[in-house]
Protein backbone atom coordinates (compact mmCIF):
# COMPACT_ATOMS: atom_id res chain seq x y z
CA UNK A 1 0.00 0.00 0.00
CA UNK A 2 1.33 3.33 -1.23
CA UNK A 3 0.39 5.82 1.89
CA UNK A 4 2.79 8.71 2.33
CA UNK A 5 2.36 8.54 6.41
CA UNK A 6 3.37 4.52 6.14
CA UNK A 7 6.14 5.39 3.66
CA UNK A 8 7.52 8.58 5.65
CA UNK A 9 7.55 6.30 8.70
CA UNK A 10 7.96 2.98 7.75
CA UNK A 11 5.08 1.51 9.40
CA UNK A 12 2.65 -0.88 8.45
CA UNK A 13 -1.00 0.61 9.17
CA UNK A 14 -1.59 4.12 8.85
CA UNK A 15 -2.89 3.84 12.76
CA UNK A 16 -1.28 6.20 15.33
CA UNK A 17 -2.04 5.12 19.34
CA UNK A 18 -2.97 8.07 21.07
CA UNK A 19 0.07 10.01 23.90
CA UNK A 20 -2.16 9.34 26.98
CA UNK A 21 -0.67 10.19 30.02
CA UNK A 22 0.03 8.43 32.85
CA UNK A 23 -1.42 5.35 30.03
CA UNK A 24 0.78 5.57 26.82
CA UNK A 25 3.69 3.47 28.11
CA UNK A 26 6.26 1.48 27.00
CA UNK A 27 4.20 -1.54 27.25
CA UNK A 28 1.52 0.10 25.10
CA UNK A 29 3.21 1.37 22.57
CA UNK A 30 5.73 -1.22 21.94
CA UNK A 31 2.32 -3.52 21.47
CA UNK A 32 0.88 -1.06 18.96
CA UNK A 33 4.35 -0.59 17.07
CA UNK A 34 4.42 -4.37 16.63
CA UNK A 35 1.19 -4.99 15.67
CA UNK A 36 2.59 -2.70 12.46
CA UNK A 37 0.97 0.66 13.91
CA UNK A 38 2.62 3.83 15.74
CA UNK A 39 3.01 3.21 19.17
CA UNK A 40 3.62 6.46 21.40
CA UNK A 41 5.00 6.43 25.10
CA UNK A 42 3.57 9.51 26.91
CA UNK A 43 5.97 12.04 27.79
CA UNK A 44 3.55 14.13 30.02
CA UNK A 45 4.19 12.58 33.36
CA UNK A 46 7.59 11.27 33.33
CA UNK A 47 10.88 13.38 34.05
CA UNK A 48 13.68 12.92 31.01
CA UNK A 49 15.07 10.32 33.16
CA UNK A 50 11.93 8.53 34.06
CA UNK A 51 11.35 8.91 29.90
CA UNK A 52 14.54 7.69 29.06
CA UNK A 53 13.65 4.39 30.58
CA UNK A 54 10.60 4.15 29.10
CA UNK A 55 12.21 4.45 25.81
CA UNK A 56 14.51 1.88 26.36
CA UNK A 57 12.25 -0.13 27.29
CA UNK A 58 10.31 -0.04 24.28
CA UNK A 59 13.10 -0.64 22.34
CA UNK A 60 13.80 -3.72 24.08
CA UNK A 61 10.33 -4.94 23.41
CA UNK A 62 10.07 -3.96 19.44
CA UNK A 63 12.11 -3.60 16.95
CA UNK A 64 9.06 -1.50 15.05
CA UNK A 65 9.54 2.46 15.13
CA UNK A 66 8.04 4.28 18.33
CA UNK A 67 7.27 8.09 18.84
CA UNK A 68 7.13 10.18 21.73
CA UNK A 69 4.39 12.81 22.78
CA UNK A 70 5.37 15.86 23.75
CA UNK A 71 2.94 17.65 26.68
CA UNK A 72 3.62 21.10 25.85
CA UNK A 73 2.13 22.02 29.52
CA UNK A 74 4.06 19.55 30.88
CA UNK A 75 6.67 20.90 33.87
CA UNK A 76 9.52 18.15 32.52
CA UNK A 77 9.10 19.90 28.69
CA UNK A 78 12.74 21.08 28.20
CA UNK A 79 14.04 17.58 29.70
CA UNK A 80 11.76 16.07 28.09
CA UNK A 81 12.99 17.20 24.31
CA UNK A 82 16.45 16.59 25.26
CA UNK A 83 15.89 13.34 25.86
CA UNK A 84 13.91 12.60 22.74
CA UNK A 85 16.84 14.36 20.54
CA UNK A 86 19.58 12.06 22.57
CA UNK A 87 17.76 8.70 22.43
CA UNK A 88 17.00 9.27 17.95
CA UNK A 89 13.33 9.07 18.94
CA UNK A 90 12.25 8.17 14.76
CA UNK A 91 9.35 10.55 15.33
CA UNK A 92 7.54 13.30 17.90
CA UNK A 93 3.87 13.75 18.10
CA UNK A 94 2.72 17.16 20.52
CA UNK A 95 -0.21 18.35 22.40
CA UNK A 96 -1.85 20.89 24.36
CA UNK A 97 0.22 23.86 22.61
CA UNK A 98 2.68 25.55 20.01
CA UNK A 99 5.62 23.57 19.95
CA UNK A 100 7.47 25.98 17.48
CA UNK A 101 9.97 26.92 19.88
CA UNK A 102 11.64 23.46 20.06
CA UNK A 103 10.96 22.53 16.16
CA UNK A 104 14.22 23.51 15.85
CA UNK A 105 16.29 21.56 18.56
CA UNK A 106 14.09 18.61 17.55
CA UNK A 107 14.41 18.61 13.75
CA UNK A 108 18.53 18.82 14.18
CA UNK A 109 18.77 15.78 15.85
CA UNK A 110 16.72 14.24 13.27
CA UNK A 111 13.04 13.44 14.94
CA UNK A 112 10.32 14.06 12.80
CA UNK A 113 7.74 16.55 14.52
CA UNK A 114 4.32 15.90 14.12
CA UNK A 115 2.07 18.48 16.46
CA UNK A 116 -1.66 18.12 17.20
CA UNK A 117 -3.83 20.97 15.88
CA UNK A 118 -6.83 22.21 16.51
CA UNK A 119 -7.11 24.85 13.92
CA UNK A 120 -6.06 25.57 10.59
CA UNK A 121 -4.31 28.29 11.72
CA UNK A 122 -2.16 26.38 13.69
CA UNK A 123 -1.59 23.33 11.04
CA UNK A 124 -0.31 25.95 8.28
CA UNK A 125 2.22 28.02 10.72
CA UNK A 126 3.39 24.15 11.96
CA UNK A 127 4.09 23.20 8.27
CA UNK A 128 6.52 26.40 7.90
CA UNK A 129 8.37 25.56 10.93
CA UNK A 130 9.07 22.24 9.11
CA UNK A 131 6.79 19.57 10.65
CA UNK A 132 6.23 16.44 8.83
CA UNK A 133 2.75 15.86 9.00
CA UNK A 134 0.27 17.43 11.29
CA UNK A 135 -2.86 15.72 13.61
CA UNK A 136 -5.96 17.26 13.06
CA UNK A 137 -7.82 16.49 16.48
CA UNK A 138 -11.57 17.02 16.67
CA UNK A 139 -13.21 17.82 19.77
CA UNK A 140 -14.30 14.65 19.75
CA UNK A 141 -11.25 13.68 21.50
CA UNK A 142 -10.85 13.02 25.21
CA UNK A 143 -8.28 14.79 27.32
CA UNK A 144 -7.62 18.45 26.30
CA UNK A 145 -9.81 19.34 23.06
CA UNK A 146 -9.98 22.28 20.90
CA UNK A 147 -13.33 23.71 19.90
CA UNK A 148 -13.79 22.42 16.29
CA UNK A 149 -15.22 19.03 15.49
CA UNK A 150 -12.92 16.20 13.20
CA UNK A 151 -15.74 16.21 11.11
CA UNK A 152 -15.20 20.49 10.37
CA UNK A 153 -11.16 20.54 11.55
CA UNK A 154 -10.28 17.72 8.90
CA UNK A 155 -10.93 18.85 5.53
CA UNK A 156 -10.16 22.43 6.60
CA UNK A 157 -6.73 21.37 7.51
CA UNK A 158 -6.00 19.18 4.56
CA UNK A 159 -6.86 21.73 2.42
CA UNK A 160 -4.73 24.33 3.84
CA UNK A 161 -1.53 22.45 4.61
CA UNK A 162 1.06 19.87 1.75
CA UNK A 163 1.82 18.15 4.61
CA UNK A 164 0.32 14.57 5.55
CA UNK A 165 -2.57 15.26 7.58
CA UNK A 166 -3.77 12.18 10.35
CA UNK A 167 -7.44 12.25 11.63
CA UNK A 168 -7.77 12.21 15.52
CA UNK A 169 -10.84 12.49 17.46
CA UNK A 170 -14.09 10.15 17.22
CA UNK A 171 -12.90 7.29 15.69
CA UNK A 172 -12.50 3.48 16.43
CA UNK A 173 -13.73 1.34 14.17
CA UNK A 174 -13.32 1.29 9.85
CA UNK A 175 -16.25 3.75 9.37
CA UNK A 176 -14.44 6.34 11.23
CA UNK A 177 -11.11 5.46 9.72
CA UNK A 178 -12.58 5.35 5.85
CA UNK A 179 -14.58 8.70 6.72
CA UNK A 180 -10.67 10.29 7.79
CA UNK A 181 -9.65 8.82 4.55
CA UNK A 182 -12.98 10.92 3.05
CA UNK A 183 -12.12 13.73 4.82
CA UNK A 184 -8.71 14.17 3.06
CA UNK A 185 -6.92 12.54 5.72
CA UNK A 186 -3.82 10.10 5.10
CA UNK A 187 -4.33 8.02 8.87
CA UNK A 188 -5.72 8.23 11.87
CA UNK A 189 -4.94 8.55 15.56
CA UNK A 190 -7.19 6.62 18.58
CA UNK A 191 -6.75 7.42 21.95
CA UNK A 192 -9.85 5.56 23.27
CA UNK A 193 -10.18 2.62 21.12
CA UNK A 194 -6.54 1.23 22.81
CA UNK A 195 -7.62 2.11 26.37
CA UNK A 196 -8.90 -1.08 26.34
CA UNK A 197 -6.86 -2.44 24.99
CA UNK A 198 -5.24 -5.95 26.40
CA UNK A 199 -1.99 -4.69 26.64
CA UNK A 200 -2.89 -1.15 28.23
CA UNK A 201 -2.00 -1.21 31.83
CA UNK A 202 -4.52 1.61 32.55
CA UNK A 203 -6.42 0.22 36.14
CA UNK A 204 -9.52 -1.73 35.25
CA UNK A 205 -11.68 0.11 36.59
CA UNK A 206 -11.00 2.34 34.24
CA UNK A 207 -11.27 -0.21 31.03
CA UNK A 208 -14.84 -1.25 32.46
CA UNK A 209 -15.96 2.62 32.89
CA UNK A 210 -15.05 3.12 29.29
CA UNK A 211 -16.34 0.01 28.27
CA UNK A 212 -19.75 0.96 30.14
CA UNK A 213 -20.10 4.53 28.55
CA UNK A 214 -22.54 5.34 26.23
CA UNK A 215 -22.72 8.24 23.80
CA UNK A 216 -23.56 10.74 25.95
CA UNK A 217 -20.85 10.21 29.29
CA UNK A 218 -18.72 12.29 28.41
CA UNK A 219 -18.21 16.00 29.29
CA UNK A 220 -15.76 18.74 28.83
CA UNK A 221 -14.55 20.64 31.97
CA UNK A 222 -11.68 23.46 32.37
CA UNK A 223 -13.05 25.58 29.89
CA UNK A 224 -12.76 28.91 32.36
CA UNK A 225 -8.87 27.60 33.19
CA UNK A 226 -7.99 27.49 29.68
CA UNK A 227 -7.37 24.08 29.18
CA UNK A 228 -10.61 22.37 28.51
CA UNK A 229 -11.03 18.60 29.36
CA UNK A 230 -12.82 15.67 27.86
CA UNK A 231 -13.66 12.76 30.48
CA UNK A 232 -16.33 10.54 31.30
CA UNK A 233 -19.00 11.65 33.55
CA UNK A 234 -18.67 11.25 37.47
CA UNK A 235 -18.52 12.62 40.93
CA UNK A 236 -15.48 14.26 40.05
CA UNK A 237 -16.54 16.07 36.82
CA UNK A 238 -19.73 17.36 38.45
CA UNK A 239 -18.57 19.06 41.08
CA UNK A 240 -15.79 20.48 39.21
CA UNK A 241 -18.47 21.67 36.53
CA UNK A 242 -20.70 23.21 39.09
CA UNK A 243 -17.81 24.77 41.00
CA UNK A 244 -16.63 26.29 37.48
CA UNK A 245 -20.02 27.81 37.58
CA UNK A 246 -19.84 29.52 40.81
CA UNK A 247 -18.00 32.52 40.24
CA UNK A 248 -17.40 32.63 44.02
CA UNK A 249 -14.60 29.40 43.58
CA UNK A 250 -11.29 31.00 42.38
CA UNK A 251 -9.37 29.40 38.96
CA UNK A 252 -6.93 28.33 41.76
CA UNK A 253 -9.14 26.55 43.53
CA UNK A 254 -10.42 25.11 40.21
CA UNK A 255 -6.61 24.34 39.51
CA UNK A 256 -5.90 22.32 43.24
CA UNK A 257 -9.49 20.53 42.28
CA UNK A 258 -7.99 19.02 38.75
CA UNK A 259 -4.77 18.20 40.04
CA UNK A 260 -3.81 14.69 40.44
CA UNK A 261 -7.17 13.46 39.04
CA UNK A 262 -5.94 11.81 35.80
CA UNK A 263 -3.32 9.56 37.54
CA UNK A 264 -5.77 8.59 40.58
CA UNK A 265 -8.40 7.57 37.94
CA UNK A 266 -5.68 5.84 35.71
CA UNK A 267 -3.28 4.52 38.09
CA UNK A 268 -4.91 4.32 41.27
CA UNK A 269 -8.38 3.01 39.70
CA UNK A 270 -10.64 5.53 41.67
CA UNK A 271 -12.84 5.86 38.95
CA UNK A 272 -15.37 8.17 41.03
CA UNK A 273 -12.58 11.09 42.20
CA UNK A 274 -10.22 10.61 39.81
CA UNK A 275 -10.89 12.14 35.79
CA UNK A 276 -11.35 8.94 32.94
CA UNK A 277 -10.49 11.33 30.30
CA UNK A 278 -12.38 9.61 27.47
CA UNK A 279 -13.57 10.24 24.06
CA UNK A 280 -17.17 10.85 22.72
CA UNK A 281 -16.75 7.19 20.94
CA UNK A 282 -16.21 5.29 23.94
CA UNK A 283 -20.16 4.07 23.41
CA UNK A 284 -18.42 2.36 20.56
CA UNK A 285 -15.87 0.57 22.33
CA UNK A 286 -17.07 -2.51 23.82
CA UNK A 287 -14.51 -5.55 24.18
CA UNK A 288 -11.21 -6.31 25.43
CA UNK A 289 -8.51 -7.14 22.29
CA UNK A 290 -5.22 -6.94 21.71
CA UNK A 291 -3.85 -4.31 19.58
CA UNK A 292 -3.42 -6.19 17.16
CA UNK A 293 -6.65 -7.38 16.81
CA UNK A 294 -8.03 -3.40 17.20
CA UNK A 295 -5.64 -2.09 14.42
CA UNK A 296 -6.26 -5.37 11.95
CA UNK A 297 -10.51 -5.48 12.29
CA UNK A 298 -10.32 -1.65 11.90
CA UNK A 299 -8.16 -1.45 8.68
CA UNK A 300 -9.91 -4.08 7.60
CA UNK A 301 -13.52 -2.68 7.92
CA UNK A 302 -11.84 0.42 6.56
CA UNK A 303 -10.27 -1.54 3.62
CA UNK A 304 -14.18 -2.75 2.87
CA UNK A 305 -15.59 0.12 2.67
CA UNK A 306 -12.39 2.06 0.62
CA UNK A 307 -12.75 -0.55 -1.84
CA UNK A 308 -16.03 -0.41 -2.25
CA UNK A 309 -17.45 3.16 -1.65
CA UNK A 310 -20.74 2.65 -3.55
CA UNK A 311 -22.12 0.71 -0.92
CA UNK A 312 -22.07 3.72 0.94
CA UNK A 313 -25.01 4.87 -1.03
CA UNK A 314 -27.08 1.71 -0.67
CA UNK A 315 -27.91 2.56 3.18
O1 LIG B 1 -2.86 17.12 24.42
C1 LIG B 1 -3.86 16.55 24.12
N1 LIG B 1 -4.60 15.86 25.00
C2 LIG B 1 -4.31 15.74 26.34
S1 LIG B 1 -2.99 16.34 27.15
C3 LIG B 1 -3.53 15.75 28.58
S2 LIG B 1 -2.68 15.95 30.06
C4 LIG B 1 -3.60 17.07 30.92
N2 LIG B 1 -3.75 16.83 32.20
C5 LIG B 1 -4.45 17.67 32.95
C6 LIG B 1 -5.00 18.81 32.45
C7 LIG B 1 -4.86 19.09 31.13
C8 LIG B 1 -4.16 18.18 30.33
C9 LIG B 1 -4.68 15.08 28.40
N3 LIG B 1 -5.09 15.10 27.14
N4 LIG B 1 -4.31 16.54 22.84
C10 LIG B 1 -3.68 17.26 21.83
C11 LIG B 1 -4.35 18.55 21.60
N5 LIG B 1 -3.72 19.67 21.42
N6 LIG B 1 -5.66 18.75 21.53
C12 LIG B 1 -5.85 20.07 21.28
C13 LIG B 1 -4.61 20.64 21.21
C14 LIG B 1 -4.26 22.00 20.98
C15 LIG B 1 -5.12 23.02 21.33
C16 LIG B 1 -4.75 24.33 21.12
C17 LIG B 1 -3.03 22.30 20.42
C18 LIG B 1 -2.66 23.62 20.22
C19 LIG B 1 -3.53 24.61 20.57
O2 LIG B 1 -3.21 25.92 20.38
C20 LIG B 1 -1.88 26.30 20.56
C21 LIG B 1 -1.67 27.71 20.14
O3 LIG B 1 -0.84 28.35 20.79
O4 LIG B 1 -2.29 28.12 19.16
Amino acid sequence: MANKICEMLDIRYPVFQGGMAWIADAHLASAVSNAGGLGIIAAMNSNGEQLREQIQKARQMTDRPFGVNLMLMSPYIEEAVKVVCEEKVPVVTTGAGNPAKYMEQLKAANVKVIPVVASVALARMMEKEGASAVIAEGCESGGHVGETTTMALVPQVADAVNIPVIAAGGIADGRGMAAAFMLGACGVQMGTAFLVADECRVHDNYKEKVIKAKDRDTIVTGKKLGHPVRALKNRMTRDFAMKEMNSVVSDDELEKMGAGTLRLAAVEGDVTNGSCMCGQIAGLVENKESCEAIIKRIYGQADVLMKDRSSLWER
